[in-house]
């Protein structure tokens, strides 16, 4: 699939042209102005998709951006294999040609290490380092399902093996048999689980500030309940010394309208990164993690998996570039 530019002195002579040049089969693809006249952009294969419509006319603007550019060059549409994994990955035709043309900058490496240095730092890693003397209280968040509580479970583990001392609560919406898993989760942690009803007070020495390291907090899935508690939990820890972190939980198999709702109703709250669950119940998982680049978040794990002790990975550069580019990570 090719794009050619040809230039007229006027739209009569241009399309003359187009049509001398490449028969009547072309395809206008988009036209400029000139300083000598009018130039289109032209193919004579037809599109066989919208994604391939779209790059076709990026490749139209990029000749008409390029003011040096000789009249009637052509440039070559097709994708670049990194750019056809990023789409078939999930990615959509302007973030995978952006990170396309950023990777084939990098001079002296091999295109896939290329793309790999690229993608790996479209995302920031979200660390939760301890705090000396501070109740870090990590707030899981997310709609029904997606996995707060398994998740919360998996980093409850980590953080038990790392002996670190820590307390699991919950925010509950009294749903007949909605706290069973978790009741389980907090027995093997030897933790127990403080549950909060929808009108109980939330204060930080219930939650167990100052005492504790880090409170993992898990929350009901109705959204917007949930911020509302959140957001009064965040000013009561505050004002005792004690910091909310709120971990905003996305299932990769989601429809992004569910991500993109998430992050608008989220954004009163401090969001210290993401966790990306259910990364092997889809082929697209580019699709989460450029929703997440979109919004500048960070991610601070993913997860492939019902494992306790195996399905919680740390987000890091290489699991991201794995993601993007194989679909999976390693
Ligand atoms: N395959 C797979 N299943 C997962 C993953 N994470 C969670 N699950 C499963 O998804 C289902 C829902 O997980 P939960 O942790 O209960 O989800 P939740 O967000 O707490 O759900 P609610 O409390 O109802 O809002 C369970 O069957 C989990 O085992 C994952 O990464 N991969
Ligand atoms: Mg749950």
């Amino acid at each position: 699939m090719k794009v050619h530019k040809i230039t007229g002195k006027d739209m009569h002579e241009a399309l003359e042209r187009a049509q001398k040049m490449h028969g009547s089969n072309a395809v206008v693809l988009g036209q400029s102005e000139t300083e000598g006249g009018v130039a289109l952009a032209v193919t004579t294969t037809a599109p066989v998709s919208r994604t391939e419509l779209e790059r076709m006319r990026r490749r139209a603007d990029e000749l008409f951006r390029d003011i040096t550019c000789e009249e009637d060059v052509t440039v070559d549409a097709r994708p670049s294999e990194m750019e056809e994994r990023l789409l078939s990955n999930g990615c959509t035709p302007g973030f995978a040609a952006v990170a396309a043309r950023e990777a084939s900058a990098l001079q002296g490496r091999h295109p896939l290490d290329a793309a790999a240095e690229v993608l790996g730092a479209r995302l920031e890693v979200s660390h939760l380092p301890k705090m000396q003397g501070t109740t870090r209280v990590l707030a899981l968040l997310g709609s029904s399902g997606t996995g707060k509580t398994l998740s919360l479970a998996k980093l409850g583990a980590r953080f038990v093996r790392a002996g670190r001392q820590i307390g699991v609560a919950a925010l509950t919406d009294e749903r007949p048999g909605a706290m069973t898993p978790l009741m389980a989760y907090g027995e093997l942690l030897g933790t127990g689980v403080t549950c909060f009803g929808p009108l109980d007070e939330l204060t930080a020495e219930k939650i167990g500030a100052p005492e504790l390291e880090a409170v993992l907090l898990d929350t009901s899935g109705h959204i917007e309940d949930d911020i509302k508690r959140l957001s009064l939990l965040a000013e009561e820890l505050s004002s005792k010394g004690a910091i909310l972190d709120v971990q905003l939980v996305l299932s990769a198999n989601q429809q992004a309208e569910a991500w993109a709702a998430l992050f608008e109703a989220a954004s009163v709250l401090p969001i210290g990164g993401c966790i990306v669950t259910k990364l092997d119940e889809t082929t697209r998982p580019g699709a989460v993690l450029e929703a997440i680049a979109e919004e500048n978040l960070a991610v601070s794990f993913i997860s492939a998996g019902s494992d306790l002790a195996r399905d919680l990975v740390r987000a890091s550069p290489d699991v991201f570039a794995d993601l993007f580019l194989r679909g999976r990570a390693s």
